[in-house]
């Protein structure tokens, strides 16, 4: 069986896609939803609080909050209501459910089915062997878990992963007890997300940040290229800030090979213009590049730029490479050496139109890039990324106003987990100050990733898998390797707020712990306690929970975390007064963290305050050379044998990651099912298919062929040879050792698959 089964019932429609995103119905649909899960009260108490300085950050995706002064009264999207709806449920899942459902019978539920069923109550122990779920003492579970963390006969037969929600503070204490008990054994979501984004910008510019803030987007960047990124599902407040962009003058170039709605015509709910006018059209051009053709199309732009330099001059920003960069000559060698043919071929892009693209480059003043999973998902997804940073620093596009690159990141809190030390790798300037500030040593080996935490499970060589948070057997590759992997681990722990598959494929034994969500009080014995956040701007503010706990057995992550590390290291750890009082962590963060010196004060300030980022700053690069670095990426695709398509797996509207709200995607035009694979008409015909045939999907790779089963074939304007897909379901079609150089990132938008008529 494969583990992840779609949702609900699969007559799925298909009407072509959208060309218009937001307006009145989306934010109908999210209010009536409010009151569904919450009811009059709470949705109130909820989303008036919502990103505002004295309230909680939204737990949906990174996208900044605009200066205190200029918030709204409703501060949020469609999708952020809809995240805070899911989580303040008043639905209960207690030990009464557990009792009525075998652990068996839940595995055979969808996903969606599973989190509908309301937050989890309270905590749940599966004793080996068992069937179901029974409710456990909090005490007790803490104990088993140090228990069974302190015999094991190494540190590193436990790995802890993080999803990017935790707050900083959750965050910090986790590492910390990890690198305690003596283990860099971090992965985490961000292993699966922007890790090529760290790594490119940090070997060329000095750190795995972007270098934008809202301000550089919304009042200074005269154009803004949206890469691989699909803002309208997935960040949908940045298109209240490419309207204001646009509005000023920016253009808006989009590079995608779907069409996507957010891009095309936007109606703000907020303004009477997009209430009752027609809205504004985003972007000025779509260029359909072929996936995982991005490499190809910059260096291609590059190559262009040098060209039109050499012919008219003053394209290039000469003294801006002379005095902050190295490796530009090797660079302009290689583009000048570079093939048209090859550009074309493997973008999919007309070598007319990419110099087209390049003039109007050369007359913009300040260029902004923004890209997302599109680019950080591929074998060459590094090599893409420095290429982007190679586009950037011809023109001297880092460290001005309105210009540089911008990773946009997924989770709430995924940047700032990383800061705060979630990282297999971590610098041992960090190890050298948190060894300092507790007094310990910490273990200095790199740690497992995402990937390789898997196949340590599969071998055998984890004892304890936990997670705080997360969905770990459905987010990653590769699912039934996965989840025959977790079955091998002596105990798997989960924090959550909701049931999901990674707590169905279980170790030998397994804990539930449920936990706050970002709406709710968390008050300790202290009081009322605020946690901290980073958003993909580097802002760090403070987030605030605004309802009472659904359930009185819950804990917050900070104090699950802490009860865990004092029974495993003492009372006299001072484990006990951190939960008590998180000031006492954020003293602690002030003093190993940089950047965050004063931390208490400046996060106090309504808006919190911005981390350092030395190249946006002031120009400075902190690489080991001190300079910005030009590098040589030869363009590369995945070889896609004869009848075969590049398959990529992209999110619904209806979805957050593995969390499924429901089964439409509106602004694709898909509703009522999941399983449906985008194919471009004359992929179609040359199969012998048709729009609406039922097909499976196989996957190839060198050990054996993967299959996903029964989706119904869309006929859609995707270029020739490519393919998408919903993710989770497409994961068992990802191999596990099918990963990005560098990153280790698997490569979930690049997965050559061929399509079979379903038996
Ligand atoms: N509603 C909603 N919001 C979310 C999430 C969610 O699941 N649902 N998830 C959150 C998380 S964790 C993340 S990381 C972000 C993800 O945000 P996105 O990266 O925007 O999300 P994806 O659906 O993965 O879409 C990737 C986009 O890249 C395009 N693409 C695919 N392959 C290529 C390629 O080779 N080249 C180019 N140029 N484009 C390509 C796809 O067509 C799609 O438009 O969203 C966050 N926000
Ligand atoms: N094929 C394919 N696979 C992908 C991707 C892709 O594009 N394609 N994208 C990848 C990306 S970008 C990411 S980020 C990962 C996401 O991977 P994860 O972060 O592991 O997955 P999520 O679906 O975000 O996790 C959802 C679960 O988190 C728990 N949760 C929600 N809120 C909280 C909270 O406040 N605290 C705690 N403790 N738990 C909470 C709930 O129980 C919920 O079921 O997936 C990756 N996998
Ligand atoms: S754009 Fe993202 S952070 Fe902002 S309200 Fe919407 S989902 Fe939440
Ligand atoms: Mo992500």
């Amino acid at each position: 069986m494969t583990p992840v089964e779609p949702g609900g019932d699969e007559t799925v429609e298909a009407t072509g896609p959208k060309s218009e995103s937001v307006g009145v119905p989306a934010v109908t649909s999210a209010l009536r939803l409010s009151v569904r899960e919450m009811g009059v009260r709470r949705s109130l108490a909820t989303l008036l609080k919502l990103n505002h300085a004295d309230g909680f950050d939204c737990p949906s995706c990174a996208w900044p909050d605009p200066d205190p002064e200029s918030r709204k009264l409703a501060e949020f999207c469609e999708n952020g209501a809809r995240a805070v709806a899911w989580e303040a449920t008043r639905k209960l899942v207690g030990r009464e459910f557990f009792a009525g459902h075998s652990v068996d019978e839940l595995r055979s539920r969808s996903d969606m089915w599973l989190e509908e069923q309301g937050r989890l109550a309270e905590p749940m122990h599966l004793a080996p062997g068992a069937e179901r779920y029974k409710p456990i003492p909090w005490d007790e579970a803490f104990r088993l878990v140090a228990d069974r963390l302190r015999s094991m006969g190494h540190p590193d037969r436990a790995a802890f992963y993080t999803s990017g929600r935790a707050s900083n503070e959750a965050a910090f204490v986790y590492q910390l007890m990890a690198r305690r008990l003596g283990t860099n054994n971090l992965p985490d979501c961000s292993n699966m997300c922007h890790e090529s984004s760290g790594a490119a910008l940090s070997e060329t510019i000095g750190i795995g940040k972007g270098c934008v803030s809202l301000q550089d987007i919304e009042d200074h960047a005269d154009m803004i290229m949206v890469v691989g990124q699909n803002p309208g599902t997935c960040h949908p407040r940045m298109l209240t800030s490419l309207e204001k962009a646009k509005r000023r003058g920016a253009s808006i170039i989009a590079v995608n090979p779907l069409p996507e709605a957010g891009l095309g015509r936007f109606r703000n709910p907020q303004t009477p213009r997009g209430l009752l006018g027609g809205g504004t059209v985003l972007a000025d051009e779509h260029l359909a590049v072929r996936v995982n053709g991005d490499l190809a199309l910059f260096a291609g732009l590059n190559k262009a730029l040098v060209e039109i330099d050499a012919r008219s001059g003053g394209v290039l920003d000469g003294e801006f490479i002379g005095r902050y960069c190295e490796g530009f000559d090797a660079a302009r060698r290689a583009w000048q050496d570079l093939d048209w043919e090859v550009v074309e071929t493997q973008s999919g892009i007309s070598r007319g139109a990419i110099c087209a693209l390049a003039q109007r480059v050369a007359s913009s003043r300040s260029v902004t890039v923004c890209w997302a999973m599109g680019l950080t998902q591929h074998k060459n997804a590094v090599a893409t990324i420095r290429e982007i940073v190679n586009f950037l620093l011809l023109r001297g596009n880092v460290g001005r106003p309105g210009a540089g690159p911008a990773p946009i990141r997924g989770h709430s809190n995924v940047q700032g987990d990383r800061t705060m030390g979630i990282w297999e790798r971590m610098p041992d300037a960090f190890l050298d100050a948190l060894g300092r500030e507790f007094g310990f040593d910490p273990p200095r080996e790199v740690g497992l990733d995402t990937v390789e935490t898997i196949r340590a499970m599969r071998d055998g060589n984890i004892d304890v898998f936990f997670a705080l948070g997360g969905n770990f057997v459905a987010a990653t590759p590769d699912t039934e390797v996965t989840a025959a992997a977790m079955s091998k681990c002596s105990l798997t722990v989960h924090v959550a707020t909701k049931l999901n598959r990674s707590h169905l494929y279980h170790g030998r034994e397994a804990l539930i712990l449920p936990c706050l969500g970002r709406s709710e009080r968390d008050v300790s014995e202290t009081g009322e306690q605020f946690v901290t956040v980073e958003d993909s701007m580097s802002v760090v503010h403070a987030s605030r929970g605004s309802i009472d706990p659904v359930s009185p057995m819950l804990r917050s992550e900070v104090a699950i975390v802490c009860s865990i590390a004092e029974k495993l290291f003492g009372a006299d750890a001072g484990w006990a007064d951190m939960a008590r009082d998180y000031r006492i962590i954020r003293s602690h963060i002030s003093r190993v963290v940089p950047g965050f010196h004063s931390f208490e004060e400046r996060v106090g300030a309504p808006g919190g305050f911005v981390l350092p980022r030395p190249p946006a700053d002031s120009r400075t690069f902190p690489t080991p050379t001190g300079k910005a670095r030009f590098t040589v990426n030869s363009p590369s695709v995945p070889d896609v044998p004869e009848g075969h398509l590049l398959l990529q797996t992209v999110r619904s509207h209806d979805q957050f990651n593995t969390t499924v709200y429901g089964l439409a995607d509106r602004y694709r035009g898909i509703a009522g099912g999941r399983r449906v694979v985008f194919v471009n008409k004359s992929d179609l015909q040359a199969a012998g298919l048709r729009d609406g045939d039922s097909v499976d999907i196989v996957s190839v790779w060198s050990d054996h062929e993967r299959r996903a089963e029964s989706f119904r074939a869309v006929e859609y304007p995707t270029p020739q040879g490519c393919a998408a897909t919903y993710f989770p379901e497409a994961n068992v079609l990802v191999p596990l050792d099918a990963t990005a150089d560098v990153s280790n990132t698997p490569v979930s938008k690049s997965i050559v698959v061929r399509l079979e008529r379903s038996s």
